[in-house]
């Protein structure tokens, strides 16, 4: 190959500079003492901070949080709920956290800088770790609810890393439909007490068991009914609140008289182009107050256009920036626990446009975490 040749193809540029350039070996891409220098030392191989290795979030380290033999400890611990047998639109959640993990791929510890808040959550007083996902059997909904609850009672009540800025360690769950908020939920209140739900979505999520799922017991306790259950539980305080909701209810008056009952107000998704994200912050901040908060995001809260990989999608929702906006601008409440819910990659498109903003969302919850620690 002629070195006119190499230049066309880009290549030549490097290799034939100046004579001084040949002759230090990183200066010169063909040398043999390059290679040699690069087999000789484990600088090569080393690269901590990149997507490189087992797939994680955010590339953070696993954590086999749910070992028996494992005596680490953590301030904020992912944990991946693959559970979609409680869906009555399409299924597929349960791919949804090795979803969120592959759409957070980009997004390096060591490089992770706000440019909003010029903050990096990896680098704070919080160590976070992936616990992988908690083990559900497919095949009885009940069982896998109760194994779940399990999970993040064994990962909740390992100890915190950061023994001054909190006691306890706090989750972050990547969904799975919506049912897997009731078994964290119940989890949760056995260390938290009472929480206030802030609970993104296009529906309220409240219905009566008896009226979505009333063929059998079983068959109740499903994505739509879980906060209706949550409340009957005394799991949640009369002062929750729905943000993004658009969806058709099935009864005339009934299905929103029920949702007030179980503590819910709501901000509808056409209140955005009235209030603006200032008011729906507003909203927000004014209901919880100063209580113990869930936060919990269903990712159908976003318009079809921004997340169209899930479950049951509704038209006339938020677009990505309007929910990162509302996201951040949370810091200050106490955020007990969170999720990320209802991904179901398989409908994603060849961008992979929801599940890195379901990425986006579990980043924006971290650092609501780690700016407001819970004692
Ligand atoms: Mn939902």
């Amino acid at each position: 190959m002629t070195s006119a040749v190499l230049r066309t193809l880009g290549l030549g540029l490097v290799a034939w500079g100046s004579a001084a350039q040949r002759s230090d070996p990183r200066h010169n891409v063909w040398s043999h003492a390059n290679i040699q220098r690069i087999l000789a030392s484990n600088e090569a191989v080393q690269f901590e901070n990149g997507p490189v290795g087992l797939t994680t979030f955010a590339n953070i380290p696993y954590a086999n949080c749910l070992s028996e033999e494992f005596d680490g400890n953590y301030d904020i611990a992912i944990l991946g709920a693959p559970f979609d047998t409680g869906v009555t639109g399409r299924p597929g959640a349960r791919f949804g956290p090795r979803g969120i993990r592959a759409g957070s791929w980009r997004i390096t510890p060591g490089e992770a800088w706000s440019v909003y808040t010029g903050r990096n959550v990896f680098q704070s007083w919080a160590k976070i770790v992936d616990c992988g996902d908690a083990h559900l059997t497919w095949l009885d909904n009940t069982v896998a609810l109760a194994q779940l609850e399990k999970a993040h009672k064994v990962v909740g009540g390992r100890d915190a890393a950061s023994t001054t800025k909190s006691s306890k360690p706090r989750i972050i769950t990547l969904g799975g439909d919506h049912t897997t908020t009731l078994p964290a939920l119940r989890a949760a209140y056995q260390r938290w007490g009472p929480m206030t739900v802030i609970h993104f979505d296009a529906h309220i999520d409240t219905w009566d068991p008896d009226v979505l799922g009333g063929e059998s017991h079983y068959a109740g306790i499903n994505h739509g009914t879980f906060l209706h259950i949550a409340h009957e539980e005394g799991l949640i305080t009369n002062h929750s609140i729905h943000a993004g909701i658009r969806a058709p209810v099935s009864r005339p008056t009934e299905d929103m008289d029920n949702d007030k009952r179980c503590g819910f107000a709501s901000i509808t998704a056409r209140d955005l182009d009235i209030l603006g994200t200032r008011g729906i912050i507003q909203a927000l901040k004014d209901r919880v107050g100063d209580a113990k908060v869930y936060l919990s995001v269903d990712i159908d809260v976003l318009d079809p256009a921004y997340a169209p990989a899930t479950g049951t999608a509704e038209p006339g929702g938020w677009t990505t920036r309007e929910l990162l906006t509302i996201l951040d601008a949370l810091a200050g409440l106490n955020i007990v626990g969170a999720d990320i819910v209802e991904v179901a990659p398989v409908y994603d498109n060849a961008g992979e446009t929801t599940v890195l903003v379901a990425s986006e969302v579990v980043q924006s919850i971290l650092d609501l975490m780690i700016q407001m620690p819970v004692e």
